[in-house]
């Protein structure tokens, strides 16, 4: 909404309320991310985000700010306030107390232990209780939590870098750069707001790479996931040796055990999903799920983002395409490496595609349809 024409009302506050809680994206680990603003009297008197998993809600931080003020006051919260203890006291309760007079909320509460009983609880004491003010772009902003609360399974989006013609190399091997500094510099904000970072031993033996997050503020590193069914994962990788973040290997049956004792003696954690021969990918995603990684985010290459892909694992896309056509045949790896389909009638759809611009290159966002 320009700002010259925005209009004092509840999607006005709403919005605010929302860029709160945006600004925390990744900093919240396995919870929502919330923003909340409290009005008395057409003035702001407080405003909260939740910042981090374990500490004070969004709306807690701006009771606390509003003090007296806070009665008789709207709260604008983006998630309906929680009814439950879980690591902290339900923010419906401290509302109420405080004499809030009106609760606005942009999404409902799909953890099975709110779903609604928040806004009820409120709606019993006589509060005014208005919601879905705003609600697509408040469950746009916790994707990830609202899957995984239910369903105990990461949100897996896989990004990709590629040519017009999906090529993610040359046909040499080459693939630097394909996109340009503005891309590669967004690939890092997807890493500081994801909880993990999955990649194929393929990829780690041919780049080496830190998979950490570097923009020009300090960001968080995403736990590094390497899928590697027979773990020759090298002790010297970076992967293993910096220190950086947390690394997690995910193997089978048939990894030798002495490589298992040997990277698990350098602080690597390994996980066994299946027999073998390849890691099995929906036991993986379980496994990391037990592991609380909600969100993750797939740097390929073109095999492991292929064979997500195939097993209807993928929730989101993110591709990355560069003004560039390089050609190769099969000789030049693809985004998505798979079987795939005889018949185009059979295609992946893709639903809710978005177009974004980083400098020349465009990024593509969209959910695959496996019905
Ligand atoms: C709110 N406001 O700012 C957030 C909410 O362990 P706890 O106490 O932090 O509870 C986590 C759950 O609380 C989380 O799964 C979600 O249902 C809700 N998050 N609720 O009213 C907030 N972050
Ligand atoms: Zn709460």
């Amino acid at each position: 909404m320009p700002e010259a024409h925005a209009a004092l009302n509840d999607e006005f506050y709403m919005r605010l309320a929302l860029q709160l809680a945006s600004a925390a994206a990744g900093q919240t680990g396995i919870n929502p991310v919330v923003g909340c603003v409290l009005v008395k009297d057409g003035r702001i008197v407080g405003m909260g985000a939740h910042l981090k998993r374990g500490e004070a809600h969004a709306e807690i931080h701006a009771l606390n700010m509003a003090g007296a003020e806070a009665e008789g006051a709207t709260a604008y919260v983006t998630l309906e306030p929680c009814s439950h203890h879980g690591r902290t006291p339900p923010c419906s309760d401290r509302l109420i107390r405080e004499k809030v007079k009106r609760v606005v909320v942009a999404a409902t509460d799909p953890n099975p232990l709110v779903a609604g009983s928040g806004l009820a609880k409120l709606a019993a004491q006589g509060l005014e209780v208005r919601s879905a003010v705003l609600n697509a772009e408040a469950e746009a902003l916790n994707e990830a939590f609202n899957k995984y609360i239910v369903t105990r399974l990461p949100f897996v989006t896989v990004k990709s870098a590629s040519t017009l013609d999906g090529k993610i190399a040359a046909r040499g091997g080459d693939s630097k750069w394909i996109t340009g500094e503005e891309a590669r510099a967004h690939v890092h904000l997807l890493r500081h707001r994801h909880q993990a970072i999955m990649v194929g031993i393929g990829t780690v033996l041919a780049d080496d790479p830190a998979l950490t997050t570097r923009l020009t503020v300090p960001g968080l590193n995403p736990i590094r996931v390497v899928v590697d069914s027979t773990l020759r994962l090298p002790p010297d990788a970076q992967l293993v040796r910096d220190g950086a973040a947390p690394t997690v290997v995910l193997t089978t049956g048939q990894a030798p055990p002495e490589r298992r004792r040997a990277l698990e003696a350098l602080g690597v954690e390994v996980i066994d999903c299946g027999p073998g021969p390849a890691v099995d990918l929906r036991t993986a995603m379980v496994r990391l799920g037990e592991r609380e990684i909600a969100s993750l985010l797939v740097e390929g290459g073109g095999k492991l983002s292929g064979a997500l892909l195939g097993a209807g694992l993928v929730d989101k896309l993110a591709l990355f395409l560069a003004p560039k056509i390089i050609g190769g045949g099969a000789l030049a790896p693809g985004s998505f490496d798979f079987p795939g389909s005889e018949a185009m009638s059979r295609a992946i759809r893709i639903d809710r595609m978005n177009v974004e611009r980083f400098g020349e290159d465009v990024c593509l966002t969209g959910y695959p349809r496996y019905v």
